[in-house]
């Protein structure tokens, strides 16, 4: 079994996605942030961070307890732990792994910029638009290749898709304009929001 300490947050739906759509049993533990529950001694004695989402897989390799934090670490872990979503043929990886990081390392932390801009006392709408073009321009490249091909990184369903529909959702919910008249990222998103998995990873 694992534990998921996790919220209604993208980074959260990353490694909850990968737990459903990899099968692997766990157990969701709710943290507050507004009540600064990820600040506590107990969660920091988790991840120094003081961030969801973690895991905590008390059955990892060689049957010893993997502690885990950042959320494409944890999609990464479960990927290699139940052999789904990573491609064995060395020729078909880094093209995954390319888009992957697109997805996790431009469009996500992209995203968590824009909001955290919106949220704060005093949203700078210069830098909010800025950061609202640089996603739009993500997604427009998206939108040509998804065109070409039915997942991420070609016609199978790897880590790449199941990362970016996580920042994805987060962005048609919170700014759909940013995604809207992409025909072909709609395509694609309506048939990841479509998979079993990722609906029950998605009632938090
Ligand atoms: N790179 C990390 C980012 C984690 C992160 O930013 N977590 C946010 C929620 S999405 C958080 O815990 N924020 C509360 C805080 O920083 O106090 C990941 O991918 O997991």
């Amino acid at each position: 079994m694992i534990d998921l300490y996790a919220a209604a947050t993208s980074n959260s739906m990353r490694a909850r996605i990968a737990l459903e759509e990899c099968g692997l049993p766990y157990k969701l533990h709710p943290v507050d942030l507004a009540k600064g529950e990820q600040k506590s001694a107990a969660f920091l004695a988790l991840n120094p961070n003081g961030q969801i989402p973690v895991i905590v897989d008390h059955d990892g390799p060689g049957g010893k307890p993997v502690t885990l934090s950042q959320s494409t670490a944890i999609l990464l872990y479960c990927a290699e732990k139940s052999g789904k979503f990573l491609p064995q043929d060395p020729a078909a990886r880094p093209a995954v792994l390319q888009a992957l990081m697109n997805a996790s390392t431009d469009v996500t932390p992209i995203f968590g910029a824009f909001f955290g801009v919106m949220r704060s006392k005093e949203p700078h709408a210069p830098t909010a638009q800025m950061f609202k073009d640089r996603l739009r321009e993500f997604f427009k490249v998206w939108d040509v290749q998804l065109a070409k091909r039915k997942c991420c990184a070609g016609d199978e369903l790897t880590v790449a898709d199941l990362s970016l529909y996580a920042g994805y959702a987060r962005i048609k919910g919170a700014a759909p304009e940013i995604v809207e008249g992409l025909p072909n990222v709609a395509r694609w998103a309506g048939e990841m929001a479509a998979r079993p998995a990722i609906l029950r990873a998605s009632k938090f």
